[in-house]
């Protein structure tokens, strides 16, 4: 069965161009609650820790560096078959490939700077949560 938890982080290039209002309005018209939220910048250690699966990818440095360039908005939402719906709703990695009405399309600048960072699996949801969130913050 599918969880009704993902994590989302709003990348930097959309919080240094003032979209994060503009992507909550479009989480929460999705039918997303958020039940955690914070502000923070990464370290590109710890942009490195996130993005671990990707160490062999030749664009990883490229993201810890681009992750770890300014603030990011990290945040658990809620929803039935969370993982996969908030998927469909931030769209393909790569703008250029992203369905009309989806956040990727509407605030992605290329395919690294993407605007947001959407769970791949209810398992990684979890991890993800955990990374950014306290158990007290994740009631
Ligand atoms: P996803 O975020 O859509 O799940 P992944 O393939 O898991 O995509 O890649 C993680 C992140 O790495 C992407 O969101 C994007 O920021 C970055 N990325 C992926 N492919 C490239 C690339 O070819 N060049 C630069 N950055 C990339």
């Amino acid at each position: 069965m599918s969880g009704n938890r993902t994590l989302t982080m709003i990348k930097p290039n959309a919080v240094a161009n003032n979209h994060i209002g503009g992507i909550i309005a479009m989480i929460e018209a999705g039918g997303f609650k958020v039940v955690a939220m914070k502000k923070m910048k990464l370290s590109p250690e710890l942009a490195g820790k996130f993005y671990e699966v990707h160490k062999e990818r030749p664009f990883y440095d490229e993201l810890c560096e681009f992750m770890s360039s300014g603030p990011i908005i990290p945040m658990i939402l809620e929803k039935e078959n969370a993982v996969a719906d908030y998927r469909e709703l931030i769209g393909s990695t790569d703008p250029a490939e992203a369905a009309e009405g989806t956040i990727r399309k509407k605030y992605a600048k290329s395919k690294g700077e993407n605007a947001v960072h959407g769970s791949d699996s209810d398992e990684n949801a979890a991890l993800e949560s955990a990374f950014f969130f306290s158990e007290t913050e994740r009631f």
